[in-house]
């Protein structure tokens, strides 16, 4: 993997950079639909790929492993092949869903036992196995063992569970050395800070990060919780640690404005269920705020969705027609939301990107912030 900064804020610490992989060209800053179960939810690949255009797309492991199983993955020879994605793909680790949906785990120093939320047959992934496991789906970019620390958090937990996480690292970084690609395009790895909402625990942690020499790096234990402003302080932080020469991946973050907000404190890389998730249950992201398509006030509102245009559902279908949808419960209501959803946060990034390199980044967040934040 190799990755340039093309241009550099000079109001902010935004950057605008280039990633390149076997799979191809990643612009950043970029945003990555959350594909969980091989499928970005809604979405088919040709419209996710002619309509809203990604560069990349996440996969998770805790789910790929549970269904439909590894074997299943290799076989078809990779996570690429068997959902017909020929760009470039990332998987996280399992370390933030073996936390938020297993029924049951236990934490120990080997690693994390849990209870499959699907039938509660029971798994343990280590630092070791979940490298094998990733290996095995075949992303592009995968993502340390880590443990994500709930908020708020004790300090001496988190301090605890920081210091685990580095020990993962390296037991990650060991093991993977000792495993071979199963596929003939390489595979970048990406170690996580964790640390809470505390300043000095952030700093060592994005420290030692920093040492472990990786191609690129990520930032997690955020958004579960904390206000935005502690998110941000924290974000600020160890994105003056990390190095500047490689990208920056801040995890499951978030809203248009944080990611906006992001962006301006030196992040290139983000992912979120947000604009898939809201869609299904009726909301909408737009340049000038969010919309409650469910509302009474859209039912004879016959204007398009978003006279922006970005994607094709924004004029082909109007408000009353996707309230309609909504208030019937079809199907296609959930996919125009969500072709809509996505295609706004790739614009929002793009967009974020051509201001960077124009060199008048902060005016336009700036603006952008104070628009979004209306519930239209
Ligand atoms: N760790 C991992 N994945 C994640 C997170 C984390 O801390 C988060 C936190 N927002 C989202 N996804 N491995």
């Amino acid at each position: 993997m190799k990755f340039e900064l093309k241009a550099q804020d000079s109001q902010s610490k935004a950057r605008a950079g280039k990633i390149t992989t076997d799979h191809g060209v990643i612009e950043t800053p970029i945003f990555m639909p959350v594909g969980t179960v091989a499928t970005v939810k809604g979405v088919h690949q040709r419209e996710l790929k002619d309509d809203i255009n990604p560069d990349i797309i996440l996969g998770n492991t805790y789910h790929l492993y549970l269904r439909p199983q590894t074997h299943v993955l290799e076989k078809s020879g990779g996570l690429h092949k068997f959902m017909n994605w020929d760009r470039n793909i990332l998987t996280d680790s399992g370390g933030y869903q073996v936390y938020s949906l297993s029924a049951n785990r236990k934490i120990k120093e080997e690693g994390v036992k849990f209870k499959s939320h699907i039938d509660g047959s029971y798994h343990t992934f280590t630092p070791e196995n979940v490298m094998e496991i990733q290996r095995t789906i075949g992303a592009d970019i995968i993502m340390a063992f880590d443990e994500c620390t709930p908020y708020p958090c004790d300090y001496n937990y988190a301090k605890r569970s920081m210091h685990m996480t580095h020990r993962w690292l390296d037991r990650c970084i060991n093991h993977l050395d000792k495993t071979p690609l199963k596929y003939n395009y390489n595979q970048a790895f990406f170690p996580i800070v964790q640390g809470s909402t505390y300043k000095d625990l952030r700093k060592q942690s994005a420290e030692y990060i920093a040492n472990s020499g990786a191609v690129g790096n990520a930032i997690g234990g955020l958004s579960v919780g904390e206000p935005a402003e502690e998110m941000y302080a924290m974000t600020d932080v160890v994105c003056s640690i990390l190095p500047e020469d490689k990208p920056r991946y801040l995890m499951g973050v978030g809203t248009p404005i944080n990611i906006l907000e992001n962006i301006a404190l030196g992040v290139d890389m983000f992912d979120c269920v947000m604009p898939t998730r809201n869609a299904r249950n009726g909301m909408l992201f737009t340049a000038y705020g969010t919309i409650n398509i469910k509302n009474l006030k859209w039912a004879e509102d016959f204007s398009p969705i978003d006279d922006m245009g970005i994607t094709f559902v924004d004029t082909e279908y109007s408000k009353a027609y996707l309230r309609h949808l909504f208030t019937v419960n079809e199907l296609l209501g959930k996919q125009i939301a969500t072709i809509h959803n996505l295609g706004f946060y790739l614009w929002l990034v793009r967009e974020a990107r051509k201001h960077i390199l124009a060199g008048d980044f902060k005016i336009w967040k700036d603006k952008m912030v104070k628009q979004m934040n209306n519930r239209l």
